[in-house]
């Protein structure tokens, strides 16, 4: 009996399963230090063990990948990653691992740091990251936290306390609450993302922005995130600062336009002007699912092993293309025709 009660006091510190998250920041250059240090402040604040890493997908591209595939067996959670201009810091980490990546622009000395977040934040399809506001470091660190600890009340607790908003009871479930208009029809690439969900057994629940009460009423039903579909061209923005202000749950923001006619990258700055928000890219359904998907694999390991196999079938999808295209260019390009006919 004694050795069994030895056993499971030591199980915690020998199975990276049981042990308290970690969370990796990886920053392009120690030059980048000096802009982001809020987030080392909150980290530390939070009591929260995390790697500080000078890596960079151009000077150091093998390093930079060979630790992003170890991430997830080394017991990270998340990863924040950190660089300015062409940053493709945290899009090239993401490809590589499956914890949640955190994108932290930082500003730089021409653009502002609008070079740094155009160049995180429209990712491809299929490979997600969520993105804070240029040198927001709090937002980024407090995002990690909230996403590393969710349901370890003590750590939320701490976060609220930081954050200045309610705590309420809240155990996860694999479970997803859809923020946004409920008439509205949103069209096919949302009807994917909602298809996601399901083939990963992660139920969303919508709810209407109108509706009262809703955000107390997700929380309580255990959802791991939000997704929140955020109209920018009906008001969308002044009800994002408003939501991600008053959750500590993960949330996760899709810009949705629903005409191409007046995209302008102002909008970023707005929704991304508040605490813990993490941007998709515009229109990106489907990488707001996975997303959610991401932060729930953390916890589950049936939507973990089931990401892994996404991602693997993604990269074969793309293969299987090349490798038909390498072998039709001697018989009149007839793939690559077809291809573009059907365009
Ligand atoms: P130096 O100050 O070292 O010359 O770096 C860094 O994040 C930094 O902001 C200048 C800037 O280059 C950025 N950098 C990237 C990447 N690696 C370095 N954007 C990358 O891999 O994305």
């Amino acid at each position: 009996m004694i050795i069994l009660r030895c056993f499971l006091m030591l199980l915690p510190f020998c199975n990276p399963l049981f042990s308290a998250p970690k969370i990796e920041v990886r920053v392009g250059s120690d030059s980048d230090l000096p802009k982001i240090q809020e987030a080392f402040f909150i980290l530390d604040q939070l009591d929260i063990d995390y790697e500080l890493r000078i890596l960079s997908a151009h000077r150091t591209p093998h390093e930079m990948m060979a630790k992003a595939q170890t991430l997830a067996q080394e017991g990270f959670s998340v990863c924040i990653g950190s660089a300015g201009g062409s940053a493709h810091l945290p899009g090239m980490t993401a490809s590589e691992t499956p914890i949640p990546v955190i994108a932290l622009p930082v500003k730089t000395s021409y653009l502002d740091g609008l070079d740094s977040l155009l160049s995180m934040i429209q990712m491809p399809p299929g490979i997600p990251n969520g993105a804070v506001g240029i040198n927001q470091s709090r937002s980024a660190a407090l995002a990690a936290a909230q996403i590393a600890y969710i349901g370890d009340r003590d750590m939320m607790q701490k976060i609220c306390k930081i954050r200045n908003i309610p705590y309420n009871e809240h155990t996860p479930e694999p479970r997803v609450a859809i923020v946004g208009s409920k008439q509205k029809d949103l069209g096919v690439e949302f009807e994917k993302a909602m298809e996601l969900f399901q083939a990963f057994n992660v139920e969303p629940i919508e709810y209407d922005i109108n509706e009262e009460g809703f955000l107390s009423q997700a929380i309580a039903s255990g959802c791991s995130a939000f997704y929140f579909i955020c109209d920018i061209q009906n008001e969308g923005i002044a009800m994002c600062q408003h939501l991600a202000k008053s959750t500590f749950i993960p949330f996760v923001v899709i810009p949705y336009f629903e005409s191409r006619a007046s995209v302008s990258p102002e909008f970023f700055h707005q929704i991304l002007s508040n605490e813990a928000a993490l941007s998709m890219g515009i229109n990106q359904f489907s990488n707001g699912a996975l997303y959610c998907l991401q932060i729930i694999g953390n916890h589950n390991a049936l939507v973990r092993n089931k990401f892994n196999e996404y991602r693997h079938d993604l990269s074969d999808s793309v293969k299987q293309k090349n490798k038909k295209l390498q072998e039709e260019k001697g018989q009149n390009g007839t793939y690559l025709k077809s291809w573009v006919l059907s365009k």
